[in-house]
């Protein structure tokens, strides 16, 4: 079938159908959809990790494990499927993929758990106190630019400005500009949210067409962040995850703000499982 998420402008995302790696095969089982590992979740932030890991199993990733740096957390009664344990177990367990710095702090701890997955083989998300991380230490800058499979880094506004060392307007002034220069100083693939999120590699940019401003709310990012991650876990490229993400987050809202006659109030919780409801009618 032709034209599932489409590589090019995602302001015509017009999927005729799941693309194939997030078909559902009748004799596939958990491991075939990936085991993400989270780490974030620093003392005060729990509820971080929490969001993007319930954002990665409602898209469909396998396994969710979450590493918290803060005070443990035996399980997340909202959602028991997640497995929690304190960060610094997670490196040493198998993870196809890898999300950093939901509510991450910035910590020495934090600092070492990011040089560790920047320097590991598997496809990594980088959010939020990650990219502060990013941006404040040189080391992780240059792990960041050596990586085989690029990072994805999902900065806002401020987030992005700490990285290129520049005030956040200037990154607002001329966000393509902005987002290709991160694209290039990191070697990665950059995910600019706001409205009118840019997403680009070194190559390729894209502006996404949905979403609204019931969006602007907190932990709606650390969503974000989750659902990236599920759909690189169940086998999407990174570029084109980043792109169908940041559509399906914004669709999702876009589609409560006509199923609710409303524009004020949305959860990013909420914004979960309309996400996911735009996912699921695709046929
Ligand atoms: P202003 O106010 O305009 O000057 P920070 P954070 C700017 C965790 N969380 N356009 C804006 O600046 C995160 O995961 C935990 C323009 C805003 O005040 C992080 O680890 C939660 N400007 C940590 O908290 C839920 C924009 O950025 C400033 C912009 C800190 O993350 C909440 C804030 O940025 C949160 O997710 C835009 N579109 N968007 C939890 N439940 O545990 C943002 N800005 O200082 O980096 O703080 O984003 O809250
Ligand atoms: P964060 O600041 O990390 O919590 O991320 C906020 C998320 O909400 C990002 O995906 C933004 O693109 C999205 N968002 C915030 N404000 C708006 C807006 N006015 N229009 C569309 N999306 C928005
Ligand atoms: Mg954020």
């Amino acid at each position: 079938p032709a034209s599932a998420f489409p590589p090019g402008d995602l302001q015509l995302y017009q999927p005729d159908t799941l693309p194939p790696q997030l078909q559902r095969h009748q004799a596939s089982h958990k491991g075939s959809y990936g085991t993400l590992g989270i780490l974030g979740g620093a003392p005060g932030m729990t509820g971080a990790p929490l969001l993007a890991g319930r954002a990665a199993l409602r898209l469909g990733a396998g396994k969710v494990r979450i590493g918290l740096l803060g005070p443990g957390l035996a399980v997340d009664l909202v959602a028991p499927e997640l497995m929690l344990a304190p960060a610094k177990d997670l490196p040493g367990q198998p993870h196809d993929i890898w999300l950093a710095g939901p509510g991450l702090g910035q910590s020495p701890e934090a600092i070492d758990l990011v040089a560790e997955l920047l320097g590991r083989p598997e496809p990594l998300v980088l959010d939020a106190d990650g990219l502060n991380l990013l941006a404040s230490q040189q080391e992780l800058a240059r792990l960041c630019t050596e990586r085989a499979i690029p990072a994805v880094l999902t900065p806002h506004p401020a987030e992005a400005a700490r990285l290129l060392g520049c005030p956040t307007s200037q990154v607002q002034q001329d966000r393509l500009f902005a987002a290709q220069e991160l694209a290039q100083r990191y070697q990665a693939i950059i995910v600019l949210k706001g409205s009118g999120t840019v997403v680009c590699d070194s190559n390729h940019a894209s502006i996404n067409g949905s979403g609204n401003a019931a969006l602007a709310a907190a932990g709606q990012g650390d969503i974000l962040g989750g659902i990236i991650a599920a759909l690189m876990a169940q086998g999407m490229a990174p570029l084109d995850a980043a792109k169908s993400g940041v559509f399906l987050h914004g669709a999702g809202a876009d589609l409560w703000r006509q199923e609710f006659a409303a524009a004020i109030g949305l959860t990013a919780s909420e914004t979960i499982d309309y996400a996911r409801k735009v996912l699921n009618r695709l046929p």
